[in-house]
């Protein structure tokens, strides 16, 4: 169950953030309408939203679940493995502090972004990617190990972040696309397969009584539901264009 949500507007920057995809430039009108539905949706969760102030400094700092690894004990301030990102968590661990007494910090030369970090129920899959290096991998492993979780390490071959290609839906549920369909690590859990073509659905969240996915895969839609999860849909064509998913914007604890 989560009862809170930490969200964080984007600035006009946005725009100017990191990119791979050659989907064009956002739009900032659209991107501010399609940030206020994903907030409508958490709300409608039944979670409390904090709401941050827009940062022009850092562009992508709408995408705040890379500053953060937050569990139901402790909180991890990251250390986003972006030059341009690294700075967002100054901002972030104010509002982290708020809610967490035990607040542990990922130190250079570790680097960590919390979209490498999934967690099902007591077990945690930490991605080595372009943003997590294998220090900052094993100091999080060595954390979560000594709070009595079971974290494991999964060096990416493709997707950008780890949860670019999973998402845990409870009840032993996975959610896989890509890389991890052959990966025997997830063996021991119900898969929801995603095929090629559906790949950006595959980052989906878990909101207490609803599974949020992207807007424009029915066939994702279909299947959850199939599974017996109760479905919302929102546009992320405007986030989708700067590399983000819907995971990437928030941290839900
Ligand atoms: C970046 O390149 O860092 C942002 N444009 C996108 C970050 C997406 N975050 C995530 O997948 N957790």
């Amino acid at each position: 169950m989560f009862n809170h949500v930490i969200v964080k507007k984007p600035g006009k920057s946005y725009v100017e953030g990191l990119t791979t995809s050659d989907l064009g430039v956002p739009n900032y009108d659209e991107l501010l309408v399609q940030h206020e539905n994903y907030v409508g949706a958490l709300k409608q969760c039944g979670v409390e939203v904090v709401y941050l102030e827009a940062d022009e400094q850092f562009p992508d700092s709408t995408f705040v679940e890379d500053t953060a690894v937050l569990t139901k004990e402790f909180a991890v301030i990251t250390n986003p493995g972006a030059d341009s990102r690294n700075g967002e968590v100054e901002a972030i661990r104010p509002a982290v502090s708020t809610f967490y007494d035990k607040i542990y910090t990922i130190e250079s030369p570790g680097y960590l972004d919390g979209g490498d970090v999934l967690q099902a129920d007591n077990t945690f899959y930490i991605g080595i990617s372009e943003r997590t290096n294998e220090e900052g991998a094993k100091q999080l492993q060595a954390i979560l190990e000594k709070e009595g979780y079971t974290a494991h390490i999964v060096p990416l071959k493709e997707f950008f972040h780890l949860k670019t290609g999973i998402a845990y839906l409870g009840d032993n549920t996975m959610v896989l696309a890509g890389e991890f369909l052959e990966n025997s690590l997830f063996d021991e859990y119900k898969k929801i397969i995603i095929p090629k073509e559906d790949e950006y659905s595959a980052n989906c969240i878990l909101m207490n009584d609803y599974v949020i996915i992207p807007d424009g895969y029915p066939n994702t839609k279909e299947k959850l539901e199939k599974n017996g999860y109760q479905v919302i849909a929102l546009p992320m064509s405007e986030f989708q264009k700067q590399d983000g998913g819907l995971s990437c914007l928030s941290l839900r604890f």
